[in-house]
């Protein structure tokens, strides 16, 4: 049976930075994000009977890692449904991809519902978020809309590591701003990133120390709608991440000028009256949220801005799922 699923892209409000499992994608703390309207992986998959897996990714066969990365999470998937048949995909990001935005998320849990759904399991939304943290561990918190917290969990086999809204979208309109500060530019791969962090950093103890306050900070501040509240604890849990990585041995530094210019655009847009807060993932572009009704003043301030290539504008947005089941 051929199935087709879609699955947005989220970013974190309390970060995620390491690893306490590298092989289940178990995070060393938990974390806070907002799935994204607007940046979604369309996925169409079947079980066939041939001799490989085929995934074919924005119109590209991969080969080699890629394909492997892939096959191996079909691999449980296979598994846990006693089929040894093997995988077509196709798979569509509908955001530009030369852009650098991590489609890892969206990808994986995209996967996660179309592959479990061709197989005949039925997994409950926890069982998909488990499933897709163990493509990517982002891509566990792209299974629920809105709000969303995904839980560190303690049980070595990962059962209890899973993300759950905490919100649904239309709790609060926030904007996200994506500003695109440069293209295709090579980045160190996250997952790289944050181990080479855990392992060389003397700042990274104090990070995941530091995570538990912030994710109930950021809670109670999505609860309460409270955007000051939420801006003091995302660009904290955002500097505090990078502050890690930047202490590794050697330091790990995402940013470009023009990030490091548009944290202060922001900061300076902030103090002159325009409530926003910036964040930033494992790469140079800086995102900006904001209370929708400030969306067209800060649009049209970053189209002006020599450091912004492209916005992409997102708002809270809905869950993974099936299309036409
Ligand atoms: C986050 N990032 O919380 C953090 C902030 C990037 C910076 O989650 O190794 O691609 O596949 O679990 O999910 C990116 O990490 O890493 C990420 P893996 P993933 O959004």
């Amino acid at each position: 049976m051929k199935v087709k699923s879609e699955a947005r892209s989220n970013i974190a409000l309390v970060k995620y930075w390491g690893k306490r499992d590298p092989h289940l994608n178990l995070p060393a703390a938990g974390s806070v994000s907002m799935t994204l309207s607007g940046l979604t992986t369309l996925t169409e998959l079947e079980f066939v009977d041939a001799a490989t897996d085929v995934f074919v990714l924005n119109g590209t066969t991969l080969q080699g890692k890629g394909a492997a990365k892939l096959s191996a999470f079909i691999d449980r998937i296979r598994k846990a449904s006693g089929t040894d048949l093997k995988v077509q995909m196709t798979s569509e990001n509908n955001f530009p991809t030369a852009a650098g935005l991590a489609s890892s998320a969206s990808g994986f849990a995209a996967l996660a519902v179309a592959s479990a759904a061709a197989a005949g399991l039925e997994l409950s939304e926890q069982q998909l978020s488990v499933l897709a943290r163990q493509g990517s561990g982002s891509a566990s918190r792209s299974i629920p809309g809105g709000f969303v917290h995904w839980h560190r969990g303690q049980l070595a086999d990962g059962t209890d590591s899973f993300a759950e809204s905490v919100a649904p979208p239309n709790h609060w309109n926030l904007t996200c701003l994506v500003l695109v500060t440069v293209r295709g530019e090579k980045d160190v791969p996250s997952t790289l990133g944050m181990n080479h962090t855990m392992a060389s950093s003397p700042f990274y103890q104090a990070w995941v120390d530091s995570v538990a306050a912030d994710i109930d900070e950021a809670l109670a501040a999505i609860e309460s709608k409270d955007f000051d509240r939420l801006a003091d604890v995302a660009e904290r849990s955002c500097l505090a991440m990078h502050a890690s990585a930047l202490a590794a041995k050697p330091g790990v530094l995402y940013w470009n000028a023009k990030t490091v210019d548009l944290i202060h655009r922001v900061r300076s847009l902030r103090a002159q009256g325009t409530p926003c807060f910036f964040t930033i993932d494992a790469g140079p572009h800086v995102k900006v949220f904001c209370e929708s009704e400030h969306a067209p003043r800060l649009q049209a301030a970053f189209q002006e801005d020599p450091n912004v290539l492209e916005i992409i504008m997102a708002s809270p947005g809905e869950g993974a799922r099936l299309v036409n089941p």
